[in-house]
């Protein structure tokens, strides 16, 4: 029943998770931090949480990206869940505590907050960011085609009404370049990049831009598969993972092998749930199961990086 399910298990405007962002930085004072990385072609505000659990100098770090793509609801509801979750639960869980005891953690929760809002308000399965193109009348750019990596070759579309319309040039939006860019700055401290989109059930890793073997393959599909069977262990679901190439398509500009070849060796894309029954449009009520699914993937994950 609606009234039963709290904050986090319910889907948000964009509204309110930029009030949640002001609330969660205003309760949290000493620990979490809302960083303007840049902004919307509709000028809208791109934030980063900050969390900073300890004092800890010198801490490396894991980048979490929500809502590249529009539609994907499940994964703006996972950053909330991921924030929620690691202020709770540092010092009464154990995974999270050891994580954020060596890790800072930097969370975008909507890096495609134009798009995210028009699926609100217009289309609720449109895909791409909002920009517009003086060659045609279609609108939008996929923003996982728009990154540096074997940009615009097999696996995305020089036409900008295709859905993955890879735009004009590498990070030729506000969005892409925001995320880039702070990475960039970033580069040495964040050790573990992750992206999260839907659907499909799937942890994927580079390459997807290329049929390439990443040089660390065999870490990263060990990682992956601890966590895939940790998953079916805990929660009696499946799980496919591997390099993205492989598993599901060919898949140019992408922000996970992008950020790899940036000299980030940890990079992932989840697919949470689910396989396809209800697809983007993935019920409340199956919210917390799905968070719960990938906050087990990525307390497997961290751990492992932080072994290393
Ligand atoms: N899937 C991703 C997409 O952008 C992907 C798959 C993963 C592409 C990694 C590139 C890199 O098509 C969804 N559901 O968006
Ligand atoms: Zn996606």
């Amino acid at each position: 029943p609606r009234s039963s399910s709290t904050f986090y298990e319910r889907y948000h405007s964009l509204e309110d998770i930029y009030y949640w962002i002001n609330r969660t930085t205003q309760d949290n004072p000493g620990t979490v931090k809302a960083i303007l990385i840049g902004s919307s072609y509709e000028k809208r505000p791109l934030y980063v949480l900050k969390l900073s659990l300890n004092n800890r100098p010198n801490k490396k770090a894991i980048w979490i990206d929500c809502g590249i793509h529009a539609r994907e609801w499940i994964s703006p509801a996972f950053c909330l869940w991921f924030v929620q979750y690691s202020l709770s639960f540092y010092k009464q869980n154990q995974d999270i505590t050891n994580i954020l005891d060596n890790m800072d953690v930097y969370v975008l929760p909507v890096m495609n907050p134009d798009g995210y809002k028009f699926t609100w308000t217009t289309n609720r399965m449109w895909r791409k960011n909002r920009s517009g193109s003086r060659s045609s009348t279609c609108i939008g750019v996929d923003l996982n085609r728009n990154f540096d990596a074997n940009w615009c070759t097999e696996g995305a579309s020089c036409e900008p009404c295709s859905e993955i319309y890879c735009g004009a040039f590498p990070e030729s939006e506000p969005e892409s370049q925001a995320v880039a860019d702070f990475l960039r700055r970033n580069k040495n401290s964040v050790q573990l990049y992750l992206t999260i989109h839907s659907y499909s059930q799937m942890l994927l890793f580079p390459y997807s831009c290329s049929l390439d073997e990443a040089e660390n393959h065999n870490d990263l599909l060990e990682m992956v598969q601890e966590a895939a069977q940790r998953i079916r262990r805990y929660y009696r679901n499946t799980y496919k993972y591997g390099a993205g190439a492989k598993t599901i398509y060919l898949a140019p500009g992408g922000s996970d092998d992008w950020a790899y070849n940036l000299g980030i060796k940890y990079a992932f894309t989840f697919e949470l749930q689910d396989r396809g029954r209800y697809g983007f449009l993935l019920p409340p009520s199956l919210i917390s199961r799905a968070c719960n699914e990938a906050l087990l993937a990525v307390k497997t994950i961290a751990l492992k990086v932080i072994e290393k």
